[in-house]
Parts: C-alpha cells; structure tokens; sequence
C-alpha cells in the first residue's frame, strides 16, 4: 500500500495532542466532531438539573455556575464539598450521563493511555465574564489512579496549572472551543484554576464557556 499524502491545511485541521505536563495530555478540537449533539444533550440536562451558584463551606457563592449528571454529582455548601447520588435542588437522581458525553470521555483517555475510563461523574460548569475558579486540588473522588477528562466548549479561558503544592507557580494555558485535556498520572492531583473569563462571545455558546469534567468519583 502507498501511503496517502496530507495536504499542510488538512494536517491542521487534524486533532493534534500535545503533553502540557507529565501525564497531562492536551487535545485541540477532540470535541468539535461532536459538538451539535454535547449541546443538544446539555441543553436537556440542564432543563433537569438546572445550572446553579453552590456555597462554599466558607459561605462564598461560586461565580461558576454548576449541574451534574451521572449516577455521582460533585455538590458544596456549607457542610463540605462531596458528592451526592440526587440532585439537592429537586431531590431526584442526578440526570443520567447521555452517551454523547461517555463516548468523548472514554476516547480521549484512549488516545491518551488510559483505556478503561468509565466516568461515572460530569461535573458542568458554566462561567459568565468574569466567573473563575482559584487554585484548588480534586480530591473528592476515591481512585486517584483514574484521569480527569475535561472538555472546553464556547469562550476561551485561561488556565493555571501549578504544581502539587499550592506555592508551586502555575503555568498558563489558553482552552478554546472544543479542547479536551486528560489528566492522568502525576497531573491528577495538582493545583489548577480558571482566570477571570474575559468578555467575548462564540457562536456556539454565546457569552460563556462551558466546561464539562468526567470523573471516577465512587
Ligand atoms: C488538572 N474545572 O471543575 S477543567 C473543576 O475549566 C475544574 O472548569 C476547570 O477545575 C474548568 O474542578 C478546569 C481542567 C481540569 C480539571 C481537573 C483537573 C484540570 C485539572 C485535575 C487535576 C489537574
Ligand atoms: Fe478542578
């Protein structure tokens, strides 16, 4: 067989993976294939389990708003941060994970070594101009050896990643519409947060950004 020629403007439209730091793998566009069908399915999980502003256990209100969906839905209020099985807002189970969002999770931990990631968790946060979220670890989930996929739809961000202790200075990075980055190994539990989200728009999301976060929380 011959091996088929790629134009340079084909070869850039081809998803490209790039290591960010040891274990943490970046994926440009993964989700743009499936963009349609993630919107159509959020828009249905968040008509269930509406996006909402939590309390800290400190009594901040988050300025990213949050839902869930999978059988586990990372919650705080002023009793802790963990997750729960129903959604506290409306007593019921948290909306199940549509196949859309299982399917993107499952394949980006595949192409980046982790083959047997079934998240049972997707965190959706939604921020607004001006929304971020400070240094912090994950550590609310129990199998630390399981990566965190997250996907970033609509406005871009700026993204921190530092080091294993708080003090470490964090790296800067931008996430744009369709980026989805796997966390796995020695990045699973360093310090990361979101800069304040610049004014912008996007077609796909209008003034926000979307990001959704798959866990193996239980
Ligand atoms: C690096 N969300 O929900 S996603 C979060 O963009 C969270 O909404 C951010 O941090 C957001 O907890 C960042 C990227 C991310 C998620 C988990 C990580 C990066 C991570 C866990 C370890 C290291
Ligand atoms: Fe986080």
């Amino acid at each position: 067989m011959f091996q088929m020629d790629l134009l340079p403007e084909q070869l850039g439209d081809l998803p490209s993976k790039q290591e960010i730091a040891k274990d943490a793998y970046l994926i440009n566009g993964f989700a743009l294939p499936n963009q349609a069908t993630l919107l159509a399915d959020l828009q249905h999980i968040i008509s269930v389990a509406p996006l909402r502003h939590m309390e800290t256990p400190g009594g901040f209100i988050m300025s990213v708003a949050m839902t869930n969906c999978g059988t586990l839905g990372w919650v705080t209020d002023r009793q802790g941060y963990r997750y729960t099985t129903h959604d506290p807002l409306s007593g019921q189970p948290w909306p199940a994970m549509p196949n859309s969002f299982m399917q993107l999770a499952h394949h980006a931990a595949i192409e980046t070594g982790f083959n047997d990631f079934v998240p049972d968790a997707c965190l959706i946060n939604q921020y607004k101009v001006g929304a971020r979220m400070t240094l912090h670890q994950d550590k609310n989930e129990l199998d630390f050896s399981q990566p965190i996929v997250s996907v970033s739809l609509g406005i871009p961000a700026v993204f921190q990643l530092g080091g294993l202790s708080r003090s470490d200075k964090p790296i800067k990075l931008a996430l744009t519409h369709g980026d989805v980055v796997v966390w796995g190994g020695e990045s699973r539990l360093k310090f990361h947060g979101v800069m304040p989200l610049k004014a912008n728009c996007h077609p796909a999301t209008g003034d926000y950004r979307i990001n959704l976060t798959f866990r193996k929380a239980g």
